[in-house]
């Protein structure tokens, strides 16, 4: 099982503990850490794009995406979790690899810390674990037409 995880760098303050938290869940999933592979982008904006070059590459049985959205004063926070939600899906469904949702969408910067506090209820762990099972589930189906 080789697993990419593609995190956001902008609200790094929460986004650093989501990925503590995917990288824990992993590892009780036992996945090694020489089969997980992290790639930083700019914003949620760009997760998907990453994503999906990450899935096109054919190293990974899925992609953990994760992300802070705070909601602020401009419609940008709409227009981004609007674009990173439905480029993720577009990018799951075009490659056939799952990706996971660990992007939060939060009114306050407290509020997202809640979420990536550390332990069973982190995010980016909860993303991680939906992401091996999704694999998993796909590996158990198998493709007939193949
Ligand atoms: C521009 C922007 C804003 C206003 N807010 C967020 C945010 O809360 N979380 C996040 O991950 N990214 C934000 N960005 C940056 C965009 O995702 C993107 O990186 C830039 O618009 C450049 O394309």
């Amino acid at each position: 099982m080789r697993v990419a995880i593609v995190v956001a760098r902008f609200n790094d303050f929460v986004t650093d503990r989501l990925l503590v938290g995917a990288q824990a869940a992993l590892r009780d999933a036992g996945i090694n850490e020489s089969d997980v592979e992290v790639f930083r982008v700019p914003g949620a904006f760009e997760i998907p794009m990453a994503a999906q070059r990450a899935a096109e590459t054919g190293r990974f049985n899925a992609v953990v995406c994760l992300g802070c959205l705070i909601r602020g004063a401009t419609p940008h926070f709409e227009y981004i979790a609007s674009a990173c939600a439905h480029g993720i899906t577009a990018a799951a469904a075009s490659t056939g690899v799952p990706m996971s949702f660990g992007v939060l969408t939060t009114n306050s910067a407290e509020e997202a810390l809640e979420r990536a506090a550390p332990g069973p209820s982190n995010k980016g762990r909860e993303s991680a674990d939906a992401a091996v099972e999704m694999a998993r589930l796909f590996a158990h189906l198998g493709d007939a037409r193949s």
